[in-house]
């Protein structure tokens, strides 16, 4: 069985306080932030937490589309410093704004036949601490968490996501903001699962 060692690599402190604190306040202002609804078992629900996204390819997700969107300029910054730290094109990301510790995401893998598989997505974390949870796909029992502080940097690697769940849960101790940001890779011109024979 894969550890999760093999599969996520955590850096604290890929950011200093105060750039994560500039970006964090930066962003909390932009008027990026949507709230879009995801159906589950066949009903729609609010997405609970507000979420946006900058790239420059569309990414299907959950139902959603998401169209080609410019990049906000300190995103744009971080995701150059990101590309060359890890030596891989991100063209996209993913933000998703926790308002509090009541704003939270279930479980899921980002394994969307439009992600390159072979890229790593990178996340980082802005503002408040919380828990990242992580479950082996085969495997419910075998279960751990990692602790995503600000500043902090998560590498999700190639086939993490064959093989692993993550969630976010609620936090009732947890009041302050938090944004993660997730870069990812996509196919510009991804087989439509779909249509193949
Ligand atoms: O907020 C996080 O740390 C996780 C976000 C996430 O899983 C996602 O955007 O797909
Ligand atoms: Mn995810």
């Amino acid at each position: 069985m894969r550890s999760v060692e093999q599969d996520f690599a955590y850096q604290p402190g890929f950011l200093s306080p105060v750039q994560s604190q500039t970006l964090l306040k930066a962003l909390l202002q932009a008027p990026i932030w949507n709230q879009p609804s995801i159906q589950v078992f066949g009903h729609w629900h609010p997405i609970p937490r507000l979420q946006a996204w900058m790239g420059d390819v569309h990414y299907r997700y959950a139902g959603l589309t998401l169209p080609p969107t410019p990049w906000h300029p300190q995103v744009q910054q971080l995701r150059e410093h990101l590309s060359t730290h890890l030596q891989q094109p991100f063209n996209s990301v993913l933000l998703n704004l926790y308002r509090s510790g009541q704003d939270k995401m279930g479980w899921h893998a980002d394994d969307e036949p439009e992600l390159d598989r072979t890229a790593a997505i990178a996340s980082i974390s802005l503002g408040a601490m919380r828990a990242f949870h992580l479950r082996h796909q085969g495997h419910s029992r075998s279960h751990s968490k990692i602790w995503l502080e600000d500043g902090s940097l998560l590498i999700m690697r190639p086939g993490s996501q064959q093989h692993w769940q993550h969630a976010l849960p609620a936090s009732r101790r947890c009041q302050a903001p938090r944004i993660n940001l997730t870069f990812r890779h996509i196919n510009i011109c991804p087989p439509h699962h779909k249509d193949l024979p």
